[in-house]
């Protein structure tokens, strides 16, 4: 359901809970079939972001119009791990800023589905995304950007844990805090993994995470990222935060819980496209997990201790 709000300008939609999950299904069967299609791309970074971008976009937060890419009191979203652009892609699709038969041309030469964001030749592409570290900061600088123009829209960067070893990131966090920037919410893509390995093998002191932000003075809050429930609720509490930035802390699995990534337990295969066999093995097992949740009313896939390494 598409809805304009009283004013006529504001365009937004907002789908319920149930419409919301048969969308990140659709969009999510889209990321799978498009990187495999293409034979490159980052399906399993792509999948632990796409309940959070669904409720982002469909749930009634962003404040966009398809129509008027440049409008100047748009909300903007950044993906600042660019590499899950199918995810931004299969999203931006769905909201009609193009076409969704687009999406078969992924990374073909030539194509404005190119394998990271590009803000020069995609419409909605807030940022070009994709040497990981920079969109926390260009965010606030949207963020600023609204004081200064005296304007009311709202900034979501999505970062990643491992993109979380970048310097840039804690400069940004530093800054955001200093300016009191209550417009700017971050959203981390909490997967517990990175290109090489798991984080508590690669970076492990980047935990403990929510306390690292608690200090740097933000707001935080965890959720199951793929929970819809939880995500849209902390999309929602955190715009009456005042005088602080946000962060959403997203416990996600990367590869959304499906086998043939759960398989490759060094990396999740990162930036590895499924092979035609286990597309079709993946496919089977999200129209399952849908199927679950429309039958018993929750939200699939669950989350174990070990996924969120006692950290709710
Ligand atoms: C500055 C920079 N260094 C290295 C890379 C290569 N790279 C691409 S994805 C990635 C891992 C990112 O991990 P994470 O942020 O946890 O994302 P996810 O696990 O969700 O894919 C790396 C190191 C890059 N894109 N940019």
């Amino acid at each position: 359901m598409k809805i304009h709000n009283q004013d006529e300008t504001r365009l937004s939609y907002i789908r319920s809970v149930s419409e919301l999950q048969e969308t990140a299904w659709r969009l999510s069967r889209q990321i799978l079939q498009m990187t495999t299609e293409a034979g490159s791309g980052h399906p399993s970074s792509s999948l632990s972001a796409i309940d959070i971008l669904t409720a982002l976009y469909f749930g009634g937060i962003l404040r966009f119009d398809p129509k008027r890419p440049h409008w100047s009191e748009r909300d903007r979203f950044i993906l600042s791990k660019g590499h899950g652009a199918p995810a931004l892609y299969a999203v931006l699709a769905e909201a009609g800023y193009f076409d969704p038969d687009r999406l078969s041309n992924l990374r073909n030469l030539g194509s404005a589905l190119e394998g990271h964001p590009n803000m020069r030749v995609l419409p909605g592409v807030e940022a070009s995304t994709g040497s990981l570290g920079q969109g926390l900061s260009i965010g606030l600088g949207h963020a600023l950007a609204a004081r200064v123009d005296k304007q009311t829209y709202r900034v979501y960067v999505m970062i990643g844990d491992g993109e979380s070893d970048e310097g840039q990131i804690w400069e940004a966090a530093m800054g955001a805090a200093k300016y009191e920037v209550d417009n700017l919410t971050c959203i981390l893509d909490y997967n517990k993994y990175q290109q090489t390995g798991a984080i508590t093998d690669v970076m492990p002191s980047l935990q403990p995470v929510v306390d690292k932000w608690e200090a740097f003075g933000w707001d935080v809050r965890q959720i199951n990222g793929h929970n819809m429930e939880q995500t849209l609720t902390a999309l929602q509490d955190v715009r009456r935060v005042n005088r602080q930035p946000q962060i959403i802390v997203a416990h996600t699995l990367k590869g959304r819980g499906l086998s043939p990534f759960a398989e490759d337990d060094v990396n999740r295969m990162h930036g590895k496209p499924l092979d035609e066999s286990e597309l079709e093995k993946a496919l089977a097992e999200l129209d399952e997990q849908h199927a679950t949740a429309v039958a018993n009313n929750v939200n699939e896939p669950v989350l174990t201790a070990e996924d969120i390494h006692g950290e709710i």
